[in-house]
């Protein structure tokens, strides 16, 4: 069983520290986890990051920052992200296709069909199992960020200088994205306490690791995991592997009874 989840939001919308609380969690729980972000990750990757937030690159064009982005995708989704996913593990990934859509698409107004081409060449086709959309304020999430740089904790980088209507553009584009597929859209609200929106993260993430569990040939699919729902799943997969099921669901501390 692997499983594929992107972080995705604006510039300070908590995604980093998300995902760090997300791996111990899984970890405690014997999940093999692989933390990465976009872009970055691999050599040539972090070389191409450096390219593009360089804050002194004021000339770049849209057009080449969208195929920087996917370079450094390529080489990610190759040797990062499919072997880990391949060898069953679980990958967090900050940022992923969805940021060129909402930066590149909404924020800098290019093509979206030409961008999904782009991206497609680039993930060769490999898309989340979850999105988590951490959903900020603008201002609130640019503020938070100046206080890591002014701190030391964090670089205030190219696209941060961005205007602010650039970055709403970008918050517009993200929730239309996800009102499209709110199957693989978890929306979270990230203005709340860290706890609050970790809590909402690891509720959406237990219910795509049960359904994973479920979702193999004769089992049925629990779908939407309401309490009854997840109760019928469970006892239909006691006539298929019981106590596999029953050692993950424990695992993931889901109400499960047979
Ligand atoms: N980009 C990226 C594109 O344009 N196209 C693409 O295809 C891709 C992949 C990457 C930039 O590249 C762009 C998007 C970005 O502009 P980056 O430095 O990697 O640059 O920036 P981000 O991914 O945006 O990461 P940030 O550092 O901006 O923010 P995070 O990771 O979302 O936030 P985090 O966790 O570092 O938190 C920021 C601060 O806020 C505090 C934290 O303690 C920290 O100080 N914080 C909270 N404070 C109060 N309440 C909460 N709930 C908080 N959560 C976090």
């Amino acid at each position: 069983m692997s499983l594929f989840i992107t972080f995705e939001g604006s510039e300070g919308s908590g995604k980093t520290t998300q995902i760090e609380l997300l791996s111990e969690y899984l970890e405690e729980k014997g999940y093999p986890v692989l933390a990465t972000r976009e872009p970055g990750g691999t050599s040539i990757g972090d070389q191409i990051r450096a390219i593009l937030l360089n804050p002194h690159n004021t000339d770049m064009l849209p057009a080449s920052e969208a195929l920087l982005f996917s370079a450094a995708r390529a080489q990610i989704v190759n040797q990062v992200i499919r072997p880990h996913l391949a060898r069953g593990g679980i990958v967090l990934c900050d940022r992923y296709a969805d940021s060129t859509l909402a930066y590149q698409g909404y924020g800098h107004g290019l093509e979206l069909e030409t961008l999904h081409a782009i991206t497609a060449l680039a993930t060769e086709g490999l898309k989340p199992d979850l999105i988590v959309y951490l959903d900020v304020d603008v201002e609130e999430g640019l503020q938070r960020k100046l206080a890591a740089h002014n701190a030391g904790h964090a670089e205030w980088n190219r696209i941060d200088q961005q205007e602010a209507a650039f970055h709403r553009r970008v918050r517009e584009g993200y929730l239309q994205m996800a009102a499209r597929e709110p199957d693989r859209w978890l929306v979270i609200d990230a203005n709340q306490p860290l706890e609050v929106i970790q809590a909402s993260i690891r509720a959406g993430v237990k219910a795509k690791l049960v359904a994973a569990h479920l979702a193999r040939p004769g089992l049925p699919n629990p779908g939407q995991m309401g309490q009854n729902q997840l109760n019928s799943a469970c006892q239909a997969a006691g006539s298929g592997d019981p106590a596999r099921v029953n050692e993950q669901l424990a695992k993931l501390d889901v109400g499960c009874s047979r």
